[in-house]
C-alpha cells in the first residue's frame, strides 16, 4: 500500500465539507482487504439455518418478489441485466458484532486512523455499526436515494455551529464499475434536513405513517439541474468512500454478467457525538419486516440475554463476548445527550479504535496498526 498523500486528505475533508463525500484511492493495504474479503465471504456462504440464530441478514431480492406478489411491483427500482443471471442483492447487518475477521478489520485496520483523518477528529473515534452490501452479478436492483441519518441515533447536522464528526465508510473488496452497481452521491445533500428512510429497494418509507417528509424525487431533479450528483464509476479494493450521513446516497444496479460487487459500509463516529432517539429511527421488527430479514428472536433468545447481562455484572463474561448483546442494551438504555462512551454497555458496544493520544504510542513502538488487539 502507499500511505495515501498529505494532499489527498485534504482534498478529501475540503470535498467532505463541500459536497458531502469524498474518496480516499489506495488507504487499505491489499493484505487488510483481502482479509476483509475473506470473511464477507464466508459471511455471506453461511447456510440459511445459520441465519436464523446469527446476525441478520436481508435478501433484497426476495423482498422485491414479495412486493411483485403484492401487485406492487411497479415501486421496486431495478435495471435490465446484460443476461439473466439470477444473482441476488443481499445485506447483512451488524456482521462485526459475531465475524471476528469483519471485527477485526472494523476496529484494527488502518481505516479508523484515515477516517480521523478525513473528517478531522482529533480526540478519539468510536466504531457505531456495519452493513454490509453484495450485489451479485446480474441482480438488477438499485439501492434507492437516502440518508444514513435518519437511521441513526444522533444528530449529524452539517449546519449546526459544532458540527458532529461522523463518516460512513464504503469499503468495497471487489473493483466497482458504473454497471455493477457504483456509488452515487447527490453533491452538498449533507446540508439538508433528514427525510424519512425508505425501503431501499423502492422510495417507500419503511413507517408507512411517518410524520417526517419523504425525500424530494432526486432523479427528476438531476435531470432538471437542480441536483448534482458524483458518480463513482472506478472504485478498486483499497479505496474508500466516505459520505457524511445526511449526504443522500444510492447505487445502481448490478446489471453486469459477470462481475460481484460486495462492500462493507462502515460507520464511525467523533468522541463529541451525543444520542438522540428520533422518531425516524426503524424498529427492528419494522426492519426484518420490510427486508426479509431470517433472524428469529424468542422468548428463549431474551431469557439467555439476562443471563448474560447478569454474567457481565458478575465478571464471567468478557467484553469480548458481550460485543453483540451490548448492541442490543444500549439500544434500550441509552437516553438523548449521553456520549458514546456514557455507560457500561455503550463503552463495549462502541469501542474507541483509534485516538491521537495512542496513535503516538504506537508510532513509538513502531507497532503495525493492523496488529493492534486493543486500543
Ligand atoms: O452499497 C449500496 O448499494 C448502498 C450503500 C449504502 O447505502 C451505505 O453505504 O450507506
Amino acid at each position: 500500500m502507499e500511505e495515501a498523500p498529505h494532499d489527498q486528505y485534504k482534498q478529501a475533508q475540503q470535498d467532505l465539507l463541500q459536497n458531502g463525500v469524498c474518496i480516499l484511492r489506495g488507504v487499505i493495504p491489499q493484505t487488510q482487504i483481502n482479509q476483509l474479503r475473506e470473511a464477507l465471504e464466508e459471511v455471506f456462504s453461511r447456510d440459511a439455518s445459520s441465519q436464523l440464530t446469527v446476525g441478520a441478514r436481508s435478501n433484497m431480492t426476495k423482498a422485491a418478489n414479495t412486493l411483485k406478489l403484492q401487485g406492487k411491483g411497479n415501486t421496486i427500482l431495478e435495471e435490465p441485466t446484460e443476461i439473466e443471471t439470477g444473482g441476488k442483492y443481499l445485506t447483512e447487518l451488524e456482521v462485526g458484532r459475531w465475524n471476528k475477521g469483519v471485527r477485526h478489520f472494523e476496529h484494527n485496520s488502518t481505516l479508523p486512523a484515515a477516517v480521523a483523518k478525513a473528517i478531522g477528529e482529533t480526540e478519539q473515534l468510536h466504531f457505531y455499526m456495519d452493513h454490509i452490501f453484495l450485489k451479485e452479478a446480474g441482480s438488477k436492483l438499485k439501492t434507492a436515494w437516502h440518508q444514513d441519518a435518519p437511521y441513526f441515533p444522533f444528530d449529524c447536522n452539517a449546519n449546526s455551529s459544532n458540527p458532529v464528526k461522523a463518516a460512513v465508510c464504503w469499503v468495497p473488496v471487489d473493483a466497482v464499475a458504473a454497471n455493477s452497481g457504483g456509488m452515487h452521491y447527490v453533491k452538498g445533500s449533507h446540508k439538508w434536513q433528514e427525510y424519512a428512510p425508505n425501503v431501499l429497494i423502492t422510495n417507500q418509507p419503511i413507517d408507512k405513517n411517518s410524520q417526517t417528509s419523504s425525500l424530494p424525487d432526486i432523479d427528476q431533479g438531476a435531470k432538471d439541474g437542480i441536483y448534482e450528483i458524483i458518480k463513482f464509476t472506478n472504485v478498486k479494493p483499497g479505496d474508500v468512500i466516505i459520505h457524511h450521513p445526511n449526504c443522500v446516497h444510492g447505487s445502481g444496479a448490478n446489471v453486469s454478467a459477470s462481475k460481484r460487487r460486495l462492500a462493507a459500509s462502515l460507520r464511525y463516529v467523533g468522541s463529541e457525538t451525543k444520542w438522540k432517539n428520533k422518531s425516524t429511527n426503524p424498529s427492528s421488527r419494522n426492519l426484518a419486516k420490510q427486508w426479509e430479514i431470517n433472524r428469529q428472536t424468542s422468548v428463549l433468545t431474551i431469557g439467555t440475554m439476562l443471563m448474560r447481562r447478569l454474567m457481565r455484572r458478575v465478571g464471567l463474561l468478557s467484553d469480548e463476548n458481550f460485543y453483540e448483546d451490548s448492541y442490543n442494551w444500549v439500544t434500550r438504555e441509552m437516553k438523548d445527550g449521553y456520549k458514546m462512551n456514557a455507560i457500561d454497555s455503550a463503552r463495549v458496544a462502541f469501542p474507541v479504535v483509534w485516538s491521537k493520544k495512542k496513535e503516538k504510542q504506537l508510532l513509538v513502538n513502531d507497532k503495525p496498526e493492523f496488529l493492534r488487539s486493543k486500543i
